[in-house]
């Protein structure tokens, strides 16, 4: 364990070392990132180099070592790039479909399902001995056209619960585990004191709509893991604070009640430039739901660059220490089972469009780089991987 004194020196290292690729201070004062001193990314990079990234086991080996799972989300536009499919087989052991079981994709009309893209998703994983999870039952986003005319107070219990025993179902004793719900929790929008997120599920079927999705992925799929997916669980603001005890008070009531859920999805969508990340809090959190019987994985983590300086040796040590931090953290704790990044490659990842760079660069929140190599990033998820004592 480092003192407080030591951190603060090996970051002024770390800051002595950039003055090479870029003056410091200029940096600083470009960028306001004047915490950059102090914050939890710069002591770790420094070093990250020496570990390499020539080695022969991939981030599943790495992972598998300590009990875990690695494995990253994929769209059928990524798989159908031989190259990308070879680095994906090489570095992953779990597949999830990045949109391909969202209702948008699977359900044309109201009485149809479209099983096709996520059917041969689920063919490659299971030609190439890779598990696949399911993502997501019920969501307020990524519907489809026809839901608001055609759901409506009276038939939207059935709706949903069709819906989840018809693909359930379809899949059953073949995923690893489904996010069953995804982002019921949206403090900052919410007037509620639960938090929950404002969302046609909570307006039609108040909020047991969460149990009863619970309840029919239970019946439909017995075998897969249930799991309470959530976003903005991992920095101490405001929001992030708020949103873990809401989430946790969900999952203890839900727990409470009997109902079968079986873990929690920790997003992580991080941010590069952000510093206020506190591991106490974060470990206490984890603690929390370990507390209740809960599995946690770690289902969507990927770092945005889109405030970071434009060098790429910066912008990817600094991404690649906010992967290492929060991977130390989290690995501690033994109730989490799986690490899944967003996506594996640059060249394939929802922050391009969802997140892009002012200054019109590539952006860089990947273990790979658009041409499939591996980054500092896949280092510092290897060596988080390695280092964890668990
Ligand atoms: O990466 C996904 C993007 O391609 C879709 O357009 C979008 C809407 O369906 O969803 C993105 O994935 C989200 C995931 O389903 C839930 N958590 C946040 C993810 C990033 O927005």
């Amino acid at each position: 364990m480092l003192t407080r004194r030591q951190v603060l020196r090996l970051g002024r290292g770390f800051l002595a070392g950039l003055g090479a690729i870029a003056p410091a201070c200029a940096f600083r004062q470009q960028h306001k990132l004047a915490a950059f001193e102090s914050l939890y990314h710069a002591p770790l990079a420094s070093n990250l180099q020496a570990f390499g990234m020539d080695r022969p086991d991939a981030l599943k080996d790495y992972a598998a070592a300590r009990n875990l799972l690695y494995g990253a989300a994929a769209n059928p536009h990524g798989l159908s790039d031989p190259v990308f499919t070879a680095a994906f087989l090489r570095e992953c052991a779990i597949l999830v479909p990045e949109n391909e079981l969202k209702w948008q994709s699977i359900r044309p009309s109201p009485t149809q399902f479209d099983f096709s893209q996520a059917d041969r998703l689920l063919e490659v994983a299971q030609r190439h001995h890779l598990l696949m999870r399911g993502h997501t039952l019920v969501w307020d986003q990524a519907l489809p056209d026809w839901f608001d005319e055609a759901v409506d107070r009276q038939n939207a219990e059935q709706v949903m619960t069709a819906h989840i025993a018809a693909v359930a179902s379809h899949f059953a004793g073949q995923l690893h585990s489904w996010d069953v719900v995804n982002e019921a929790i949206a403090v900052p929008y919410s007037q509620r004191s639960d938090g929950l997120h404002p969302s046609p599920w909570l307006e039609l079927l108040g909020e047991s709509y969460i149990e009863t999705a619970f309840y029919a992925a239970a019946e439909a799929d017995p075998q897969a893991m249930l799991v309470y997916n959530d976003r903005w669980l991992d920095y101490d603001t405001p929001r992030d604070n708020a949103q873990r005890e809401a989430v946790l008070n969900l999952l203890e009531k839900l727990i409470s009640k009997g109902v079968p859920v079986h873990a929690l999805g920790i997003q992580a969508h991080l941010m590069g430039h952000e510093t206020r990340f506190n591991a106490d809090r974060l470990r206490t959190f984890l603690r929390d739901v370990a507390s209740l019987g809960l599995k946690i994985l770690i289902t969507e983590l990927d770092v945005t660059d889109r405030d970071l300086p434009a060098d790429v040796a910066i912008r990817d040590s600094i991404v690649a220490t906010a992967y290492e931090t929060y991977l130390n953290v989290v690995l501690e704790e033994p109730a989490v089972v799986a690490v899944l990044t967003w996506g594996l490659s640059d060249r394939y990842t929802w922050l391009s469009s969802y997140e892009p760079r002012p200054d019109g660069l590539s952006v860089r929140p990947l273990p790979l780089d658009e041409a499939m190599n591996r980054k500092l990033v896949w280092t510092a998820i290897a060596r988080a991987f390695e280092q964890a004592n668990r």
